[in-house]
């Protein structure tokens, strides 16, 4: 049987999930606005990745004969500088994310719960890649320039990105039914 305390971090980790697909959302909201509709169809294919994140953990819970609990969710930020400010605060959030799921699974691991430590190791390995992700983005954001000529080349290489993503054995956009 799974402790309170550990119950209580799953359901924050669904909170958590939802915020980052908040996030997403939002900041392709952003892009749509800035005439940047390949970033803007990446981060919304991203959203949906997150929101299968949080049916994953969402679906765990009950299925351990608990109720999961959805926490409130904080407003997402609405307003980026620019293009490079917006892609840097998506490798910040999920390296926040990272260090949540390495507590969370640390939680786990000193509770002796190892049906949930062992479900845990999904999310370690999805966090590897998402920072991966985000860093590849940011790279590609310094090499060809967020200003003039070098936006329209990032909006339009940012779209092969999504396409790789979307293909992805780990990044199904499918929402878990
Ligand atoms: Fe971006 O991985 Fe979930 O939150």
């Amino acid at each position: 049987m799974i402790s309170k305390d550990l119950l209580q971090k799953l359901n924050e980790q669904i909170g958590l999930e939802f915020e980052s697909a908040n996030i997403y959302l939002q900041m392709s909201s952003w892009c749509a606005a800035n005439g940047l509709d390949g970033c803007a169809s990446f981060l919304r294919a991203h959203t949906a990745e997150e929101m299968s994140h949080m049916f994953r953990l969402f679906d765990y819970v009950n299925e351990i004969g608990e109720m999961a609990i959805i926490p409130e969710i904080p407003k997402p930020r609405a307003e980026y500088e620019n293009v490079r400010e917006l892609f840097s605060a998506t490798l910040e959030h999920e390296k926040y994310i990272t260090r949540k799921i390495n507590e969370l699974t640390a939680a786990a691991f000193e509770d002796k719960d190892f049906s949930t430590f062992n479900f845990l190791q999904w999310y370690v390995a999805e966090q590897h890649e998402e920072e991966a992700l985000f860093n590849k983005i940011l790279d590609l954001v310094d090499m060809v320039g967020h200003e003039g000529r070098g936006l329209y080349h990032l909006d339009k290489e940012i779209t092969t990105i999504s396409a790789d993503v979307v293909a992805g054995p780990s990044a199904s956009t499918e929402m878990p039914g």
